[in-house]
Order: structure tokens, then sequence, then C-alpha cells
């Protein structure tokens, strides 16, 4: 094992990636009606009249007309849908939001609310012409509370900002994700986003302890608290946690937020199969237990292009798989014996091959880059169909092999497998040079019945989105559907927010 640990105890440092246009060669994306065949629902079309509305709730600057500069809103990052949203409305406050949708309501015009446009499901971007209401200015941090730990701010804030904002009060947002330097604290909370530390902090949902947001008819529902506990009736908020803006329009949140850890150590292991992967995740669990605060699978699939396509170094020799572990707590001497004796049982007993370990903040920052520019990486290599499972930690891995096989002979380059595996949350990735109608069938519906044979989710943490709604009962009987369809209809009678996405056409 290669150790480059240096002794000195140093906060992790890491900064997200902020994507922009200009990090990317934009393809020509295809308009998502033509590509997947949908048909408009009976909403108005936009015209002046309507823009006067607007600009009388809003300065003139903050209603985007202008085609190009609406093309970044219209399209999503992986490059996969892409609307003909001729307006982008950028309100400051609740109440302009409750203005805004108002009108809509009133004037039947559907609506596509976005936060950091980096979700993955097509959810954040127009299928046709819907007025896309952005929260990039609702960025505005309310209140920090030390003690117990909490943060109130608008839905437009960036995760990272959040996160630095917080570290000077000696804490942390519970969430952290490779977008974070992009996606927004409201898209966060409308997606019930995941990410890299959710097997130490738990969900967004458990974290997020009250919200404001915007009903279709522009009803303001004040669900704002900033206790720890609070069971008085219905718990309103879980409506529009995970609910990809199809419910109302989250303005403003209540998240609670533990310490930041003072001290901070990762090991990047080279493994030899999954099977050892696996067994590296359960003696991690077993021997760091209440240090654990990630764990993490990157295939070899997935580390040769960020090594290659993006010059990220990778400091261990090549391996079928990596397992990244991190540990954080708050008495370094204490985390670093409990990771020594991980370190030195997994190589004991032949789980692991080969590892590296470093507590040093550029280097702990060129591991996590590793894994958290795949999603970057493997967008170089063309087109990405992408899916986003939970599994039984047994069948985790096997999905990868099984389409391989299936895949060959096909266009698809790379088939690759990583995510979180502490969490049982498998990134299926597969890069082609071009979409494909004829891959895709090859690829759906048979991955979401391979998953939901054994007991799996179609999705652990991106969402519905656009993409997945008529898969939505492989993992929802007919009765929760119908039940979702139920709520959508009382939240949104006209059914003008986020139309076409998460539930399935009738
Ligand atoms: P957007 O993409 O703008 O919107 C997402 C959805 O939420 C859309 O349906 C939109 O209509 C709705 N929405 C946005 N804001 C609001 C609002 N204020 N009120 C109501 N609805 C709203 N996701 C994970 O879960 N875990 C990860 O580890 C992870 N890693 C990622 C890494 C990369 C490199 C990228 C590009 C994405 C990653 N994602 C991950 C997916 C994505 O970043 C998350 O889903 C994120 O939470 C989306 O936030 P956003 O502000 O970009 O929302
Ligand atoms: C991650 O964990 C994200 O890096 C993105 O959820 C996953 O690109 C993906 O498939
Ligand atoms: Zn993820």
């Amino acid at each position: 094992m290669s150790y480059f640990r240096t002794s000195v105890n140093l906060v992790q440092i890491r900064h997200g990636l902020h994507f922009s246009a200009k990090h990317f060669k934009q393809p020509e994306v295809k308009l998502t009606k033509d590509v997947y065949k949908v048909k408009r629902g009976n909403y108005s079309v936009l015209d002046d009249s309507h823009i006067k509305k607007f600009e009388n709730i809003l300065s003139e600057d903050r209603v985007l007309t202008d085609a190009e500069e609406l093309d970044s809103y219209n399209t999503d990052w992986i490059k996969m849908v892409r609307g003909y949203s001729g307006v982008v409305l950028r309100p400051k406050s609740t109440e302009e939001v409750s203005a805004i949708l108002r009108v809509c309501n009133e004037n039947n015009l559907a609506v596509c609310p976005q936060g950091g446009n980096t979700g993955l499901v097509g959810g954040s971007v127009p299928v046709f012409d819907e007025v896309i209401i952005s929260t990039s200015l609702m960025n505005k941090i309310i209140k920090i509370n030390d003690i117990p730990g909490s943060i109130v701010c608008q839905a437009g804030c960036v995760l990272e900002t959040l996160d630095n904002a917080l570290a000077e009060h000696g804490l942390m947002m519970p969430l952290d994700l490779g977008a974070k330097g992009s996606c927004h604290i409201g898209g966060n909370i409308a997606t019930n986003a995941g990410g890299l530390r959710l097997l130490r902090y738990g969900s967004l949902q458990a974290n997020t302890l009250g919200l404001v947001a915007v009903k279709a008819d522009g009803q303001v529902i004040d669900c704002m608290n900033t206790l720890k506990k609070d069971n008085t009736g219905y718990h309103l908020k879980h409506l529009f946690i995970g609910s990809e803006g199809t419910l109302g329009l989250v303005t403003e949140v209540a998240i609670q937020c533990p310490p930041k850890p003072q001290s901070v150590s990762l090991a990047l292991l080279g493994v030899v199969d999954f099977d050892h992967a696996l067994k590296t995740f359960r003696l991690a669990r077993s021997m760091l237990s209440e240090i654990l605060s990630s764990c993490e699978l990157i295939d070899e699939n997935c580390m040769q292009p960020v090594v290659n396509t993006l010059g990220v170094r990778n400091p261990l020799s090549e391996h079928p798989f990596y397992v990244l572990i991190e540990v954080s707590g708050s008495n370094a001497a204490h985390d670093e014996e409990k990771l020594n004796a991980f370190l030195e049982s997994a190589m004991e007993d032949e789980i692991v091959a080969d590892g590296t370990v470093t507590n040093e903040p550029s280097r702990m920052q060129t591991i996590w880059q590793l894994r958290e520019r795949i999603a970057e990486a493997l967008l170089r290599n063309g087109f990405v169909y992408k899916y986003d499972v939970s599994l039984p930690h047994n069948s985790f891995y096997q999905l990868i092999p099984v389409l391989q096989d299936k895949l060959k002979g096909t266009d698809a380059k790379i088939v690759s497998g990583y995510g979180h595996l502490g969490d049982g949350n498998l990134h299926l990735n597969i890069c082609a040079p071009q979409f494909s109608p004829e891959l895709l069938a090859k690829i759906e519906p048979f991955v979401y019945e391979w998953i939901s044979e054994r007991g799996g989710s179609i999705s652990a943490e991106h969402g519905i989105g656009f993409k997945k709604t008529k898969f939505l009962r492989y993992s929802k009987s007919d009765a929760a559907i119908h039940t979702m369809r139920q709520i959508k209809q009382l939240m949104d009678p006209k059914g003008i927010l986020n139309p076409y996405k998460v539930l399935p056409m009738e």
C-alpha cells in the first residue's frame, strides 16, 4: 500500500464543479417533442400580453426573451432534451413567484421551475414552450443558527455557497454532490438529492426542517420551521420534497446542518472484483462505524475516461474496481487509529489489493475528482444513457456484465457502473457516439424489468423527470400512482406545473 499521509490534520477543502456552457463543446440537441413524439397539452401560447403582465411583476431585466440567452435554459446538462420556451422569469421573492404563478394559472400557461439545471432526468427544462421560472436570483441566506445547527435561505442558493457560509459557523450542509458548484438547494429539495454523504447524514427528506412553497394558483404554503420536532398534523413539506416541481415551487427552505468535522481522511483502494469491493464496504462499516462518511465505487470503465479524457491522476495502478472510503470526525488521533486498523485488516485479509490514504486537502481533492467528475468525463464520450438505480447489495453490480453482454455488437462504447456503494445506489452509464432509438430499445424496458424483479428502485436519487414517467409502474403500484394523480389534481387542477414530468401520460 502506498501511503502519502501527512501528519497535519486539516479540514477538507473541496470545491464543487461549476458547470457552464464553455466547459463543453455544445452538440446540437434535437427538440424533445420531435425525438420522443410527445403531444403538447392544451395550454395557451405565450404572447405579448403575457410578457407585459410579467414585466408588471418583475423589472424588465428579469424577463428574458432573447433566443440566444434562452438556449442554455432550454437545454439540459446531459444534452438529452431541449424545449423551446420563449421566456425565462427571474423572481427574487416568494411574493413575486406567487404573482407569476397566479398569472400563469389564470392564463393557462404551463410552467417549468428551474434551479441550477443540473438535473439528469430531463425534468428541469421545458418539453415544449413552458414558461421557465428560474430561482437564480433567489439567493439570499436568511439565517444561520449555530445552536442546534440550521440554515434558512432562499431556494436559489447554490449548494456550495451555503456550505462555505456554514463553514464559518463550524457547520456544514448534510448533502454533497458533484454538481454542488451549480445546483440550487431548491432543486436539491425538489429532487430529494442524495449524494456522497447520505450514508452518514441521511436523506435530504430527513434533514429538511421546513420550507415555503407556492402552489400552481399562487397560494403560498408556509411550512417554514426550524424546530427539530414538530408533529402538528400532516407533514405537508414532504409533498414538495422530491416532487420535481410538479406540485409547487419551493421558495425558501430550512435545513438541519451537522457540525463540520475537525478531521477528514480519504482512502482510495484498488480491489480485484466486485465481491472484494463489497467486502471492503462491510469491513468499513463494522470497523469505522460512526466515522465512516462516504463509501463510493468506481469501476475501471469509469476510471479510464476520468484519467484519459479529463487528465485527472489516478495515484494507484490499474484495478478492475476502486473503493473510496472517507472518514471524518472530531478527534484526529482517534479517527486515524480506527482508519489504520481498518486498512491493516483489509490488507492482511487480502480484501484490498492496493491503496492510498491521505488527509492532505489538495490530494483529497484530486482523489475526489476521480469520483465526482465521472459524469463529466463520460459525457465527453458522446451520448450517455443514464440509469440511477437502487439494488440490494448482493445484486448491486450484476447488471453491468449482463448489459455488456446484451449490448455486444451495438453502438455502445462504454458500459460502466459506479456510485454510492454504501447506499446500494448504482449509476449505470452507457456511452455511444450518438442517441439511437434502436439502442434505447435494447436497454429499455429491459433494465427496468431486471431491477424490478430484484426488488430494486428505478430511481435511487435523480428522480423520474421527463425520462422515466412510463416506467414509474416498475417501482410504484397502480394504487400509489392513482393517489399521486389525486394529489396532483388537488395541488394543480389545471396541470400547469411541470407537465409531462413524473406522472405517466394517461
Ligand atoms: P434543476 O436541475 O434545475 O431541477 C431539477 C428538478 O427540480 C426539475 O424537475 C425542476 O423543475 C425542479 N425544481 C428546481 N428548482 C425547484 C424549485 N425551487 N421548486 C420546485 N421545483 C424545482 N443528484 C443526486 O441526487 N446525487 C448526486 O450525487 C448527484 N450528482 C450529480 C453530479 C453531477 C456532475 C450532475 C450534473 C448532477 C448530479 N446530480 C446528483 C443530479 C442533480 O445535480 C441533482 O438532482 C440536483 O439536486 C438538481 O438541482 P438543480 O438546482 O440543478 O435543479
Ligand atoms: C453521481 O453520483 C451523480 O455522480 C451522477 O448522481 C450519476 O452521472 C450519473 O449517472
Ligand atoms: Zn449519485
